[in-house]
């Protein structure tokens, strides 16, 4: 079917998780819905913050401008307006524009008779976000571990926070983070590759048919997945990409305050009871 004659046959009322037949339709494209107003308005209000911020601030640099969480003097209190308490409205914004635009996708899941994936996938970005700027913060009782909203300040704050433990590339959850983020990509190009070079033949020539995709890996490496397979892989590999990565930053404060290297150490002398083999360059602390 057309996409557009699709569109208007499913185009209908229903599906809606509140509120019934309110805001239950659509603006070109975009589908509205209750939950559609809510991110409009935390959207509208948080970006209007952060323009409030920047003229606080001075700068219309898009680089330069910043919103700063609290001193750790404030703990877990609430801060004035210009001392961090912008950072936390705009985070309360942040949070509800997120929630509310997983709400939507779930609406609009419900609306085609479709599983709740994609709006499951988002939900470990927001997990993630929130476990940097609300779990961790309040594990360690103060609003000042959160990152600022700025573009080089988010990265002042990921090299300073990762310093912090050492070489951070010995924190083990980070490890098998971005291992998964790699094997993510390994992942999603090989799928594309193999799609395309499938689906997308030269002209004149035939589309060919899953079981030649099967069969390619079945030859190169003595099994295939399957075309059904390679993307319930996909989705595990980037959402445990995701989850590792918010077990990294929830144990690096709250659970381990060394140098992420001294971890390792224990194990080490495990390997080494006599201590005569030498130190992995730079060595794990010893
Ligand atoms: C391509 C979908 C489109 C989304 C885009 C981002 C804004 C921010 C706000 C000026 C893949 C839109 C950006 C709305 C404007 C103000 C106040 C998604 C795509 C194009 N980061 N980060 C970026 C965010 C964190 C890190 C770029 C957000 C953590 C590093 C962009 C968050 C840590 C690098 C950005 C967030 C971290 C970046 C490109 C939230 C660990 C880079 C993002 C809400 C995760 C890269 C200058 C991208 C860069 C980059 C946005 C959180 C690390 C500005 C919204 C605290 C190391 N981050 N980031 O393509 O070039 O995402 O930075 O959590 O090198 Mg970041
Ligand atoms: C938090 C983003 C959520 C986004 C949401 C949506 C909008 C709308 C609108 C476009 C989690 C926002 C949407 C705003 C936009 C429109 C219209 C995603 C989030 C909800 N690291 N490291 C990670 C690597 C080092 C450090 C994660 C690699 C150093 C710290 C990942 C390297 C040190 C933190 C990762 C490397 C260090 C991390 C990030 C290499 C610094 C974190 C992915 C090759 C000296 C962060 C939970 C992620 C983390 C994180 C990879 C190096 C420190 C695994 C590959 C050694 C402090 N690093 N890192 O989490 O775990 O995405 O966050 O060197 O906080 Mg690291
Ligand atoms: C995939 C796939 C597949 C496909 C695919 C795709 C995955 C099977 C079939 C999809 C993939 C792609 C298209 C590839 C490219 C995608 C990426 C690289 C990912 C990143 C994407 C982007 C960077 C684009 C981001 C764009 C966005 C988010 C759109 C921006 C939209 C808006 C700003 C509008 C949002 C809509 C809302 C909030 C709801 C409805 C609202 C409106 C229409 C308007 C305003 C609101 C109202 C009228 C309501 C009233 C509002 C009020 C009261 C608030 C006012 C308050 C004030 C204070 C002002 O696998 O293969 O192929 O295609």
């Amino acid at each position: 079917m057309a996409l557009l004659s699709f569109e208007r046959k499913y185009r209908v009322r229903g599906g809606t998780l509140i509120g019934g037949d309110l805001f239950d339709y659509w603006i070109g494209p975009f589908y509205v819905g209750f939950f559609g107003v809510t991110t409009a308005m935390f959207a509208a209000l948080g970006t209007a913050l952060i323009f409030y911020g920047a003229a606080l601030q001075g700068t219309w640099n898009p680089f330069l401008i910043t919103i700063n969480p609290p001193a750790v003097e404030y703990g877990l209190a609430l801060a004035p307006m210009q001392e961090g308490g912008l950072w936390q409205i705009i985070t309360f914004c942040a949070l509800g524009a997120f929630g509310s635009w997983a709400l939507r996708e779930v609406e609009i899941c419900r609306k085609l008779g479709i599983g709740y994936h994609v709006p499951i996938a988002f939900a470990m970005a927001i997990f993630a976000y929130f476990t940097l700027v609300v779990i961790r913060p309040v594990l360690l009782g103060a609003w000042a571990f959160g990152f600022p909203y700025g573009i080089f300040t988010h990265l002042d704050w990921v090299s300073t926070t990762g310093y912090q433990f050492g070489n951070f590339h010995y924190n083990p959850a980070h490890m098998i983070a971005i291992t998964f983020f790699f094997t993510t990509t390994l992942a999603l190009s090989l799928h594309g590759a193999l799609i395309l070079s499938a689906a997308n033949p030269g002209r004149g020539e035939e589309m060919k048919t899953p079981e030649h995709e099967d069969t390619f890996f079945r030859d190169l490496i003595g099994y295939s997945i399957g075309p059904l397979g390679i993307h319930r892989l996909g989705l595990f590999l980037a959402l445990a990409a995701v989850f590792f990565s918010a077990v990294c930053m929830v144990i690096s404060g709250p659970y381990w305050v060394q140098a992420w290297d001294s971890w390792w150490l224990p194990l080490w002398q495990l390997a080494d009871p006599g201590g005569s083999l030498p130190a992995p360059y730079p060595g794990p602390g010893l």
